[in-house]
């Protein structure tokens, strides 16, 4: 998959998509992902991205000509253009398991001031939030669509990690688990994990998914 970002703050993107299993898709060639300062594409001396909303009010809106020239210079027949917003649909996994079918995904960052409604009207396939609370700008959205989407893609996933992920998606939280030390400063394991029954283990996890679910996260049942 491709993935292109605009952004005002492209320094923010440096580390965070650099690591793990992200940096592992990358170097496999799974995920090709390319950061664009939206400044690039203003002309004037002053490489303005921005001004004042006709009408008044407050803030600054971001102009739609640079968003519509890198629309039409990084986007092709089969991209999926995208704003990040807080006036977006929310993210979930249901619409990064969408997102993942695309081939070309262009995110578009927002800013605190926001984008002009043309930009939403000609250019804008999608516009996503991530959750209701107000971040600085649209940059740690952007990155947590890109890390929720490439984990989905194809081999990016070892063994491992891909059986896990179809074993948890049954849409419940994960149940309680543990590791070594069986006791640890007094604080034990439950016995039943140790048993070697896997009949019982089994049942025991459904039964505290669930209870963690009722408890935690009403709104999944
Ligand atoms: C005046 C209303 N504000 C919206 C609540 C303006 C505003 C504040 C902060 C507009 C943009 C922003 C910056 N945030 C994003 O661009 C953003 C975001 C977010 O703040 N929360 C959750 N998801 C997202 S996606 C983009």
């Amino acid at each position: 998959m491709k993935i292109d970002v605009l952004t005002l703050f492209p320094g923010m993107f440096l580390g965070p998509l650099d690591e793990s299993i992200i940096k592992r898709a990358r170097e496999s060639g799974r995920l090709d992902l390319k950061i664009h300062n939206l400044r690039e594409y203003a002309h004037d001396r002053h490489r303005t991205v921005d001004d004042r909303p006709f009408g008044g009010g407050p803030g600054m809106l971001l102009k739609p000509e640079p968003i519509f020239e890198a629309v039409e210079d990084l986007g092709r027949e089969m991209t999926r253009v995208i704003l990040l917003s807080p006036s977006g649909r929310t993210f979930n996994h249901a619409i990064a398991s969408e997102l993942a079918q695309f081939e070309h995904l262009l995110l578009v960052s927002g800013h605190y001031e926001g984008f002009d409604e043309r930009v939403r009207d000609q250019l804008a396939d999608d516009e996503l939030s991530i959750g209701d609370y107000v971040l600085t700008n649209g940059a740690l959205p952007v990155m947590v669509v890109v890390d929720a989407v490439t984990r989905l893609l194809p081999g990016v996933l070892g063994d491992d990690e891909s059986a896990n992920e179809e074993s948890f998606s049954h849409g419940l939280l994960e149940y309680p688990q543990y590791t070594r030390p069986a006791d640890f400063r007094g604080m034990k394991v439950p016995e039943v994990l140790l048993s070697g029954n896997h009949a019982e283990i089994a049942r025991w996890r459904g039964e505290q998914a669930r209870l963690r679910t009722q408890e935690r996260r009403p709104d999944l049942l």
